[in-house]
């Protein structure tokens, strides 16, 4: 057997980062390895869902009472637990949690805000499709003490980190810094992520299309053109492409990101702000979609710009490789809307 051994792992990974930074303290790197730890514990349930099905319905005749807890609720307490007493975090929220999720009383308060969405397309689970956790870290901006709702609603481009987790045919970490998007895959044999796309850079024109087509009769005139031209019926002025649409966004942007494609969730006449949230889906792969080359509107404003209102705001999101991106803001502009 050979053994490789120039791995990078995430550790080494990011160390190495920091050292180009004299100032840094260190902070930042230990909140994303323990976003990490995270990922591993979310991972390991996640492989043995259907198990612990089975197992889950054993106990039910044995031990009293105990319920298996839906995976979507152990994500989300796998990453508070994970984040919470670390001293690093300001204050959290959680696309699962109404409110913003402070740090617990007794526990040191620090300077980042980190916001997740902890199982993204957790409807897929059952059907065995990839799902993820997605991630986004501010700097606080509010003055020492807990955090508060000032410090959650920034607008994207202020952004520190985002990143996400796949949990698919293997499990990967992806993140940006704002220095280019790098990927990590999980190498299960050693419980570490380890260097496996380094600087992701999206094509420019990409080979996919991924939209919920069910849709259609809802959408404006401008969303229907766009699409009818990804599909091949405007050949002079756009090739048409393949339509890959598994409902996960993790998993429909990450195969975009890596082969070039779009992805569209506008608004329609019954979601008429669009489905994904501002501040837990839409501006973390805004951020990592700009750093490796796309672009991310909702078909007019560039995502990062926009003010968030509201901790569930929901945002039309139009977000891949550039020039599909701007295909679309010109069948909307023609469109006039
Ligand atoms: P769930 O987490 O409820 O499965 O929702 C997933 C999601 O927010 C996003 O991951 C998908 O891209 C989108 O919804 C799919 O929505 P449609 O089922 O309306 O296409």
């Amino acid at each position: 057997m050979r053994i490789d051994n120039h791995v990078t792992t995430i550790e080494r990974f990011i160390m190495e980062r920091e050292r180009e930074f004299p100032e840094a303290t260190g902070e930042l790197s230990n909140l994303l390895y323990d976003l990490c730890l995270a990922a591993k514990v979310i991972a390991a349930a996640i492989r043995r869902a259907g198990l612990v099905d089975v197992l889950g319905s054993a106990q039910q005749v044995n031990i009293q009472g105990e319920e298996q807890q839906k995976l979507d609720v152990f994500a989300n307490e796998a990453i508070k637990q994970a984040l919470c007493h670390t001293g690093r975090v300001a204050v959290m929220a959680s696309e699962e949690d109404e409110k913003p999720i402070e740090v617990p009383p007794n526990y040191p308060v620090g300077k980042y805000v980190v916001l997740f969405d902890p199982l993204d397309g957790s409807s897929n689970i059952d059907s065995n499709a990839s799902v993820g956790t997605i991630f986004s870290i501010f700097r606080r901006v509010t003055p020492p003490g807990q955090g508060n709702l000032r410090d959650l609603l920034q607008p994207g481009r202020e952004q520190v980190v985002a990143g996400y987790m796949i949990y698919g045919s293997s499990t990967m970490l992806v993140y940006t810094t704002g220095q280019g998007v790098h990927g990590f895959t999980l190498e299960p044999t050693i419980g570490e992520f380890v260097l496996s796309h380094a600087r992701i850079e999206t094509p420019p024109c990409g080979k996919y299309y991924s939209v919920n087509e069910s849709n259609y009769a809802r959408w404006s005139r401008g969303i229907q053109m766009a699409v009818r031209g990804f599909k091949g019926d405007l050949q002079d002025r756009i090739a048409g492409k393949n339509s890959r649409y598994i409902g996960s966004f993790v998993a429909d942007f990450h195969r975009n990101l890596v082969n070039g494609g779009i992805f569209l969730y506008p608004a329609d006449s019954k979601n008429t702000q669009g489905k994904l949230r501002l501040l837990y889906e839409a501006n973390p792969m805004a951020f990592i979609a700009e750093q490796a080359g796309g672009a991310a509107t909702d078909g007019t404003t560039r995502i990062l710009d926009l003010e968030p209102r509201g901790l569930h705001e929901r945002t039309p999101l139009v977000i891949g490789s550039r020039d599909d991106v701007e295909f679309v803001q010109t069948m909307l502009a023609e469109a006039g809307e």
